[in-house]
């Protein structure tokens, strides 16, 4: 590990398991329990609304009962104590990293616990369901949807992101399959851009042989230990 400055770190569902919260592409994956052209594109939206709301709700539902895990707090405290440049890219649509303490977080697939005016364009903060079709606290109007990104959508600041790849010297991927672009596509921008790369996952991912080293295991036990490791690294350099 030479003198690394400047981190992207992505995250998926894996990182989120041990909270409690379903990853999607496990025998158990939330896709199961509904094909995934029905709750998670605007055609499924358009063609079912009230489906799609009562999915976000009891998403937005179980993110509120679990609780970060040992993997958010670590990387919560590397973000509290790296000096350099560090960005958390989370993929998923619960707010564990930030309940852990994290704040240089981006949510690229939005947030569960948000909901978005289709008539207004406000954000609100969201607790609460959206299936009985409430009236937007800006606007009055009935056109709250789940803020969140679904196929055939554009994830959020992507420019962002790819600035921050740009200047990495280390990227490392924790909990997620590669499945879905162009998340998995970070690993080789940060790899065109010189950076070191590292995957942290329960099993190979699809992007596996991409990355210069893979860790295979659960995100509380290899989390905190590669944590701990980079910052003794960076006490000791
Ligand atoms: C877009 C919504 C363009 C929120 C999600 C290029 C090639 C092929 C296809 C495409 C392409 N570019 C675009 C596409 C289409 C599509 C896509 O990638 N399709 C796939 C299926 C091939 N991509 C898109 O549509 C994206 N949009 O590109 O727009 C555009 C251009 C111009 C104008 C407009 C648009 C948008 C994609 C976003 C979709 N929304 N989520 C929600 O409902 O939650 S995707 C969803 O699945 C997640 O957000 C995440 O991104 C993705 C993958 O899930 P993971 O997080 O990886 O979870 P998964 O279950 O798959 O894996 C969990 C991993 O954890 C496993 O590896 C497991 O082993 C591990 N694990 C489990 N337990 C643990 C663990 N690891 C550690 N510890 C544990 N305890």
């Amino acid at each position: 590990m030479s003198d690394i400055r400047n981190i992207v770190i992505l995250t998926g569902a894996g990182i989120s398991a041990e909270s409690g919260l379903r990853t999607f592409r496990a025998e158990d994956g939330l896709w199961e329990d509904h094909p995934v052209e029905e709750v998670a594109t605007p055609q499924g939206f358009r063609r079912d609304p009230d489906l799609v709301q009562r999915f976000y709700d009891e998403r937005r539902a179980n993110i509120l009962a679990a609780q970060p895990n040992p993997a958010h707090a670590a990387l919560a405290r590397l973000d509290a104590e790296w000096t350099g440049d560090l960005l958390i890219v989370t993929q998923n649509i619960d707010d564990l990293h930030e309940r852990a303490g994290a704040h240089r977080v981006l949510h690229m697939h939005g947030e569960g616990l948000s909901a978005w005016c289709t008539a207004c364009d406000a954000r609100h903060r969201w607790t609460s369901t959206l299936r009985d079709a409430p009236p937007c606290p800006a606007c009055g109007q009935s056109a709250l949807r789940p803020d969140i990104v679904w196929f055939g959508e554009m994830p959020y600041q992507m420019e962002r992101i790819f600035a921050a790849l740009g200047r990495a010297d280390l990227f490392v991927s924790i909990g997620t399959s590669g499945a879905v672009y162009p998340a998995a596509g970070f690993v080789q921008a940060a790899k065109d851009s010189g950076a070191a790369t590292l995957e942290l996952n329960l099993e190979p991912s699809q992007g596996s042989r991409l990355f210069d080293e893979t860790r295979l295991g659960p995100a509380s036990a290899l989390v905190p230990e590669w944590a701990r490791e980079i910052l003794e690294h960076a006490r000791g350099a």
